[in-house]
């Protein structure tokens, strides 16, 4: 049976412990301390180590899901975490002052991990703030020359955060999730999720 381990990462508040809650198949591991500083302002708890869940996949895989902490702080864990995983899930939270500025500062930190793995990003508190939109961070992704799938994505939402690791490990592996030819004539079909129209979207055409 094989095993892999991907890693979530992105600022505070994006939504990590939440995430990996939604699609673990154990109860998650948290490390969450209640928040003494600004992180307090919105919300009264923050990951202070890591995060940790699994996922088995219907293959008989299984998904070791890492956490990290969001402050800047406890970013000594952010190289730990990443060791021996095969990509990184980068959630961004669109109310936050600058989420590009956000981004940039992630796929920078994590630079180094990205380009010997893959990343797939996913945007959540869209439902509160529309703005930018998904197609927004295309563009913002354009400029820094990479073209990893994005998706908005609610953490709460087990469905969501599933499509979202599936893109991740899609594009690391096209044969991994099933056949690329059936999923792009599933783009055709009438009665499809937003969420699963733009991952057939962005696996089928590359936008
Ligand atoms: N309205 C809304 N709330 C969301 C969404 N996604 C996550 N949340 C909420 O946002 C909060 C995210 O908190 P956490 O999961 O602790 O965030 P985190 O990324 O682990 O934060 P740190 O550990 O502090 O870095 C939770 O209260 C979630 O319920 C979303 O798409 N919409
Ligand atoms: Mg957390």
């Amino acid at each position: 049976m094989s095993q892999y381990k991907i890693i979530f990462t992105g600022p505070v508040g994006a939504g990590k412990t939440t995430a990996i809650g939604s699609i673990s198949d154990i109860p998650p591991i948290k490390t969450d301390a209640s928040a003494s500083d600004m992180t307090k302002s919105r919300k009264a708890e923050t990951t202070v180590a890591m995060d940790y869940g699994i996922l088995n996949l219907a293959g008989g895989e299984k998904i070791h899901l890492y956490g990290t902490p969001g402050q800047e702080r406890f970013d000594f864990m952010w190289d730990i975490l990443v060791t021996g995983g095969i990509g990184l899930i980068l959630l961004l939270d669109n109310t936050r002052a600058d989420p590009f500025q956000d981004m940039k500062f992630f796929l920078e930190a994590f630079n180094k991990f990205i380009v010997k793995t893959s990343v797939a990003i996913g945007v959540t508190q869209m439902d509160i703030s529309t703005k930018p939109t998904i197609a927004d961070y295309h563009l913002q992704l354009e400029t820094l020359g990479i073209k990893p799938p994005v998706f908005a994505v609610d953490a709460r939402v087990k469905n969501d955060v599933s499509m979202l690791v599936q893109s991740l490990l899609f594009s690391l592996d096209p044969g991994l999730e099933g056949n690329h030819e059936s999923l792009c004539a599933e783009f055709g079909a009438l009665y499809l999720s937003n969420t699963r129209r733009s991952l057939l979207r962005g696996l089928c055409y590359g936008y």
